[in-house]
C-alpha cells in the first residue's frame, strides 16, 4: 500500500509544480538559501533564491516534499496584503504613523495604564509561531520591562494537554520522544485524532512502513483523507477517545496481552490506574463510542504482536475538556505494551505549530521561565533572574491561562490593555465573539503583525513586522530538534522585527541598554544561559552547530555534547526513573447532545488554509482553493434539516451560529457536523465553541459541542460583526487584505459535486465509494 498525501509527498513521487510567478530554479548557482517553511510544526526544508523563489530541500522530515501552503509561502512576503508601515488610530480610525510616534504611544498609554491600575493592568499575547529567540524575548519583557503576570499564548489553545499528559506520565514533554524517522520502521502506528494528510502531508511518507504491514490505524469520527488510506479505521463518537482507550486497554489485560515484564521494571502506578479500566469492558466502550468491541480487540492483538509500534495523538484526541486524561488513557495503553522508551516503539504527540515545541518551552507560558522551567520553583527563578541581571523578587508570579486572560479583559480585576505577537484571538479562540466583545473593552489594544488580521483590525495600534525569510531565528521541530530559520531576503522598508519592536519599548521602560538585544544569535547565546541545567536545556546548541547541519534534539547539556534524540531509553524522567500509570475515567463531552442541539460539532482544518487563515487567505492560489467556510455533514442530516449540497447553512450552539456551505459527506457519522476553522466574521468555527477548559492544561474544548442544523436565513458574511467594528473603524492607505470581502458566493464552488471530501483532495471516485461503504458497515452509529 502506498500513502498519498493531499499533495505528493516524497521524493519518489514529483512535487508539485510550483504556482504560477515562483519557478523554482535548480540549486548551484550559490544563492539559495537554506531554510524551513513558516508554518507547521514540521518544519519542511525548503530553499529561498534572493528573489524569493521557493524549491523543496532535502530534509529528514520532507525529503524533497512541501505542501501546497509551503509552495506559495513566498507570496506573503510582497503580498498587497503585507502591512509595511505602523498604524496608530486617531479619531476612531487606524493610520499611518511613524515608528517612533507609533513606539511612543504604546509606552505612554501603558505607562499610563500601570501606573493607574498596576503592573497587571497589561497583558501580553504570543503565539507557537514565534521563533525561539521571540517567545524568550517576549517572557522577559513582559516579566522584566513591564512586570507582568499576565502573559500566556496561543500554545494552550494547541498542544497543552499532551504536555501535561506527558510530563505527568513521563517527567518530561518533548512532542515526539524520538526523531520521526523512527516511525518509518514501524509495522502498527496508530493516530488518535489527527489528519496529517492534510495538516502535514509530507509526514505521511513516515507512515508508508506501517501501511505497508497492514498496520496504520486512524481513529477520528470523520473518514479524513487520513483515514481513507489507513488499513483500518475506527469513528468513534466525538469526545468519546477516553473511553476507547480504556477499553482497548481493558482487552489486552484480559486477553493476557499486557508487557508484564514492563510494567514491573519500567512503571508505577498500574494497580490504581486498573481499577477504573476494570470496569470498561469493550461492549460497555462499544456503546459509549460506537467503535466496536471487535476492532478494540483487533487494536489491542495488534499492538501487541507488532515488533516495533508508536501511538501518535493530535488535536482531535487532546482539545477537549478532559483533554488531559484522554491523552493519559492513551499513555496508559501505550504503557500496556511496553512502548514508551523502547527503541523502535513509542508515545509521541504531533505538535502543530511551526515552534510549538520550542515555543513553549521558553518562558512565553503564564507559569513559565525559560529551559521550560518553573516560575513558581525558587531555584529557577533565582537562576534566571542571574543571567536577566535581576532581583529574583522582582518576578511577578504565575499569571492567568489564555482563554481566562482573554475572558478578563477590560473587566474590573482584569487587564486594561494587551499587547498581542504572533496570534488572532478574534478568529482562533473558543466563543469567539464573547472574545471580540473582551478586546473591545479595553482601553488600548496593540498587535504586531504581518497582515491586519481580525486582531490587528480592533487594535489601537498595529506594528508591521518582519517575516521568516526575512530574518534570522531557530525553531525546534516537533521531534525536539533545534533549527536554523536563516534570513534569505532583505525585508521591505518600513517594517521591523519582533525583537526591534521589543528592543524599542524596553528602552522607552528605561530598561538599560543591551538588556534587550536585537541580534537573534545574541538572544539564543542568553536563551542558552537561561536554559543552562533546565529540562529544555540548549545550553550546547550554537548558531555555528546550526550552520553546520549538525542534527540537534534538546536536551543539549554542552558544546561537544551530541544532543538527545531518543528520551527515555534508560529512564524516564522521573526521580525513580519510572513512568507512571495515571488513573483517569470517561466522562464524556463537557455539553452534550440534547433534544435542542441533537448534532455534536467539531472543528478543526482544510489542507489549503493554515489557522486563523490571516496569513493563506490573502494568497491567492490557497483562497482560490478554499474561499469559504464548508459545514461537512451526512446526506441524510443534511436532508433532515432541508439542505442539500452547495446550500448556505447555519450550525447553530448556544453560544453562536456558524454560517457555510453544505458540503455532504457520505462517510460522516450522521451525529457529527465539521466545520473548518479558518475563516472570520460570521464564518467562524468559534462562534459556536464552546470554553469549557481543562482543569489540567486549561486547553478549551474545540473539539465537541452541542449543536443544531439549519437553512441560513441570510447569506452570510466574512466581515466582522458589527458590534466590534463599529467601536474601531479601520482605514487604511492601501487594500489590506482580500479576506474581508470574502462572501459566500453560490456560484464559486468547485464542492458542489456529491460526496468529495476535502477540497483538494485527489481521489479516485472509485476509492471514495469504496469507503464510503465500508465506513457505512464499519459500526459506529
Ligand atoms: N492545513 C493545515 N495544516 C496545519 C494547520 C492548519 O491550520 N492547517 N495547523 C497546524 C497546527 S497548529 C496544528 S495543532 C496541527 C493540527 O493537526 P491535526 O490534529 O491533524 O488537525 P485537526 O484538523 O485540528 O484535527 C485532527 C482530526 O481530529 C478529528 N477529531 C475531531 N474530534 C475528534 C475526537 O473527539 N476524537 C478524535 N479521535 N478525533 C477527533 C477531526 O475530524 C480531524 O480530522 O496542524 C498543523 N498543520
Ligand atoms: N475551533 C477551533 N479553534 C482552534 C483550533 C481548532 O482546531 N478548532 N485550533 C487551535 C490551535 S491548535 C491553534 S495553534 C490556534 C492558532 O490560532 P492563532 O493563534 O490565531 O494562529 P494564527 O492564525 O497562526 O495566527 C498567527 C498570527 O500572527 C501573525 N504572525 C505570523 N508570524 C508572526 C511573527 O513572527 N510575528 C508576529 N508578530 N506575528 C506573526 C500571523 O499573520 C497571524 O495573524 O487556533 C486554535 N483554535
Ligand atoms: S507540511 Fe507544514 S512545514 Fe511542510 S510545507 Fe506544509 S505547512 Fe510547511
Ligand atoms: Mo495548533
Amino acid at each position: 500500500m502506498t500513502l498519498q498525501a493531499v499533495t505528493p509527498p516524497g521524493p519518489d513521487v514529483p512535487a508539485l509544480p510550483a504556482p504560477a510567478g515562483r519557478t523554482a530554479t535548480p540549486d548551484g548557482d550559490g544563492t539559495r538559501t537554506d531554510t524551513h517553511c513558516p508554518y507547521c510544526a514540521l518544519q519542511c526544508g525548503m530553499t529561498l533564491t534572493p528573489a524569493a523563489d521557493v524549491a523543496p530541500r532535502e530534509f529528514p522530515a520532507n525529503r524533497g516534499g512541501l505542501c501546497q501552503k509551503g509552495w506559495t509561502s513566498a507570496s506573503l512576503l510582497d503580498s498587497p496584503a503585507r502591512l509595511t508601515t505602523p498604524l496608530v488610530r486617531t479619531g476612531g480610525e487606524l493610520r499611518p504613523a511613524s515608528w517612533d510616534t507609533a513606539l511612543d504611544v504604546i509606552a505612554a498609554r501603558l505607562t499610563e495604564l500601570q501606573a493607574a491600575h498596576g503592573n497587571d493592568a497589561v497583558a501580553v499575547f504570543g503565539g507557537g509561531g514565534l521563533t525561539n529567540e521571540k517567545a524568550y524575548l517576549l517572557g522577559k519583557f513582559a516579566r522584566v520591562a513591564l512586570g507582568t503576570s499576565q502573559i500566556d499564548y496561543n500554545g494552550r489553545f494547541c498542544m497543552s494537554s499532551a504536555a501535561a499528559a506527558g510530563l505527568r506520565a513521563f517527567g518530561v514533554d518533548r512532542g515526539l520522544p524520538f526523531p520521526m524517522t523512527d516511525l518509518a520502521g514501524a509495522d502498527v502506528i496508530v493516530l488518535v485524532g489527527s489528519n496529517p494528510a492534510e495538516t502535514m502531508p509530507p509526514f505521511l511518507q513516515h507512515l508508508q512502513g506501517a501501511a505497508a504491514a497492514g498496520g496504520l490505524v486512524v481513529i477520528d469520527p470523520r473518514r479524513t483523507p487520513t483515514a481513507e488510506q489507513a488499513n483500518v479505521h475506527l469513528a468513534p463518537a466525538p469526545g468519546t477517545d477516553l473511553a476507547l482507550a480504556l477499553g482497548v486497554l481493558h482487552a489486552t489485560v484480559a486477553e493476557g496481552l499486557l508487557d508484564e515484564a514492563y510494567v514491573a521494571e519500567r512503571t508505577a502506578g498500574f494497580d490504581a490506574m486498573w481499577r477504573t479500566v476494570a470496569r470498561y469492558w469493550p461492549e460497555h466502550v462499544e456503546r459509549i463510542t460506537g467503535v466496536s468491541a471487535a476492532d478494540q480487540r483487533a487494536l489491542s492483538r495488534g499492538l501487541a504482536g507488532a515488533r516495533s509500534a508508536y501511538v501518535l495523538t493530535a488535536r482531535g484526541a487532546e482539545q477537549h475538556a478532559t483533554g488531559v486524561d484522554t491523552v493519559s488513557a492513551w499513555i496508559n495503553l501505550a504503557l500496556a505494551h511496553g512502548l514508551p522508551g523502547r527503541a523502535g516503539s513509542g508515545y509521541g504527540c504531533l505538535t502543530g505549530q511551526g515552534n510549538g515545541q520550542g515555543g513553549r518551552e521558553h518562558g512565553q507560558k503564564a507559569d513559565q521561565l525559560p529551559g521550560y522551567r518553573k516560575l513558581d520553583d525558587p531555584a529557577a527563578r533565582e537562576h534566571v533572574a542571574g543571567v536577566w541581571g535581576i532581583a529574583p523578587e522582582s518576578l511577578p508570579a504565575p499569571g492567568r491561562s489564555a482563554f481566562e486572560l482573554l475572558d478578563a479583559l477590560g473587566q474590573p480585576e482584569g487587564p486594561k490593555a494587551m499587547l498581542v505577537f504572533g496570534s488572532n484571538v478574534v478568529v482562533s479562540a473558543p466563543r469567539s465573539q464573547r472574545v471580540a466583545e473582551r478586546l473591545a473593552a479595553l482601553d488600548f489594544l496593540v498587535t504586531a503583525d504581518l497582515v491586519l488580521s481580525e486582531t490587528a483590525a480592533m487594535a489601537d495600534v498595529v506594528l508591521p513586522v518582519t517575516q521568516w525569510a526575512e530574518e534570522d531565528g531557530t525553531m525546534t521541530n516537533l521531534e525536539g530538534r533545534v533549527l536554523l530559520r536563516r534570513k534569505a531576503i532583505d525585508p521591505p522598508d518600513g517594517v521591523r522585527s519582533d525583537l526591534d519592536v521589543l528592543a524599542g519599548l524596553a528602552e522607552r521602560f528605561g530598561q538599560p541598554a543591551g538588556r534587550f538585544p536585537v541580534d537573534a544569535e545574541e538572544i539564543f547565546t542568553e536563551l542558552r544561559a537561561a536554559s543552562a541545567g533546565g529540562v529544555a536545556d540548549y545550553s550546547g546548541v550554537t548558531y555555528d552547530r546550526l550552520r553546520a547541519g549538525e542534527a540537534l534534539h534538546w536536551p543539549v547539556p554542552a558544546v561537544d555534547h551530541p544532543g538527545t534524540p531518543r528520551l527515555f531509553l534508560e529512564a524516564f524522567a522521573h526521580a525513580d526513573g519510572r513512568a507512571r500509570f495515571v488513573a483517569v475515567d470517561h466522562t464524556g463531552p463537557a455539553e452534550p447532545p440534547d433534544a435542542e442541539f441533537p448534532l455534536q460539532a467539531t472543528t478543526g482544518r482544510l489542507l489549503q488554509h493554515y489557522q486563523s487563515g490571516a496569513q493563506t487567505r490573502a494568497v491567492p492560489e490557497l483562497a482560490e482553493a478554499a474561499a469559504e467556510a464548508c459545514i461537512e455533514v451526512h446526506p441524510d442530516t443534511a436532508a433532515r434539516a432541508g439542505l442539500g449540497v452547495g446550500d448556505v447553512a447555519t450550525v447553530e450552539s448556544r453560544r453562536g451560529a456558524v454560517t457555510g456551505r453544505v458540503r455532504c459527506v457520505a462517510s460522516m457519522r450522521p451525529d457529527v457536523v465539521f466545520v473548518p476553522f479558518h475563516f472570520p466574521g460570521g464564518q467562524r468555527a468559534n462562534l459556536i465553541t464552546n470554553p469549557a477548559l481543562d482543569p489540567t492544561s486549561r486547553m478549551p474544548e474545540f473539539k465537541v459541542c452541542a449543536a443544531r442544523l439549519v437553512p441560513a436565513d441570510a447569506e452570510p458574511s466574512a466581515t466582522q460583526p458589527e458590534a466590534v467594528t463599529q467601536q474601531k473603524p479601520v482605514t487604511q492607505q492601501k487594500p489590506v487584505t482580500q479576506q474581508a470581502s470574502v462572501e459566500l458566493q453560490k456560484s464559486v464552488t468547485q464542492q458542489e459535486s456529491g460526496t468529495q471530501q476535502a477540497s483538494g483532495t485527489q481521489q479516485a471516485s472509485g476509492t471514495q465509494q469504496k469507503s464510503v461503504e465500508q465506513r457505512e458497515t464499519g459500526g459506529a452509529s
